[in-house]
């Protein structure tokens, strides 16, 4: 399924893959509900219908959760900015099921309640591409044998929850803006800020912020994220920050932190494998560059 999401490029996004079918993630053994293709939507009538339901124990009482939807005073606003937090969907708006819960946009995950998220609804995430160009060792472009195209290379990280590679994003805080979470994510998981002294941490936000100054929005929308389930799903914003000479993320010293296990830079390609549908965010970026693929 192909997404066109305004302000941002068209993504060859396949929705409800890696969320559909199999164990749910870190669940010890919660099996999800089988969805054929054809019952994805809401909009086909399917009254057998019986997803699990599952909250991770590690949700509730954390202070990135909501509630029960049956606690006492907890009335979120819907479709809305509540408070600090964001309740809005970039994908559509939502509807409410019988319960009151947030109705996944793109449709059925054969499992209820939260699984691992914390809110109800969309859980807002941001993304940071850092891409450079591939060298030869004469410091020339590397361009493929066959296609002559020049291949960009991508900073992913190894994330310690399931040991895939994926982007160096992280969920937005409430009230904080997506251009600040991009940069903070980036910093605590390719770079290691957390553990850096004050003055090397200021100094690698200045780096942060002089190459992502230069950013460019290339997707605001739904995350095919393993965790998503039919009451709460990932949502992101994803920027890329492309340093055309090398010069300015040469200086970049990367080192894996926070949620990350290990950092590198990636050759990409469309044999890149990356965590949830972040691949298709890669490969409009390498297009967008004329890029390989
Ligand atoms: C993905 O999960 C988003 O695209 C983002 O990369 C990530 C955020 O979750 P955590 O890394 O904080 O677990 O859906």
């Amino acid at each position: 399924m192909r997404r066109l999401l305004s302000g941002c490029s068209s993504l060859p996004m396949k929705l409800h893959v890696k969320c559909r079918g199999g164990l749910y993630p870190l669940s010890d053994g919660v099996q999800r509900a089988d969805v054929p293709e054809d019952r994805v939507a809401w909009s086909v009538a399917w009254p057998e219908y019986a997803p699990v339901a599952y909250t991770s124990p590690v949700v509730p009482g954390k202070p990135w959760a909501d509630p029960e939807l049956s606690a006492a005073g907890f009335q979120p606003r819907w479709n809305a900015l509540d408070g600090g937090v964001d309740r809005r969907s970039q994908q559509a708006e939502y509807a409410l099921d019988a319960a009151g819960a947030p109705l996944n946009p793109v449709g059925r995950t054969g499992v209820s309640g939260r699984g691992l998220l914390g809110r109800w609804g969309p859980n807002h995430a941001a993304d940071p591409l850092v891409t450079r160009w591939r060298r030869a060792e004469d410091g020339t472009l590397w361009r493929h044998p066959s296609s002559g195209r020049p291949q960009l290379q991508l900073v992913t990280v190894q994330r310690r929850d399931c040991g895939l590679w994926a982007l160096p994003g992280g969920m937005v805080d409430p009230g904080e803006r997506v251009t600040a979470a991009v940069q903070r994510e980036f910093q605590e998981e390719a770079l290691n800020a957390l553990e850096a002294s004050p003055e090397r941490r200021r100094q690698l936000a200045e780096l942060v912020r002089q190459l992502f100054a230069g950013g460019r929005r290339v997707y605001a929308g739904y995350v095919d994220d393993p965790r998503n389930t039919d009451n709460a799903w990932m949502e992101t914003e994803a920027y890329n920050f492309h340093d055309e000479t090398g010069t300015a993320v040469g200086a970049f010293p990367l080192q894996a932190g926070d949620d990350a296990r290990a950092v590198r830079w990636t050759d990409v390609s469309g044999e890149t494998e990356l965590y949830a549908s972040h691949s298709a965010m890669v490969q409009a970026v390498a297009e967008t560059h004329g890029a390989r693929w």
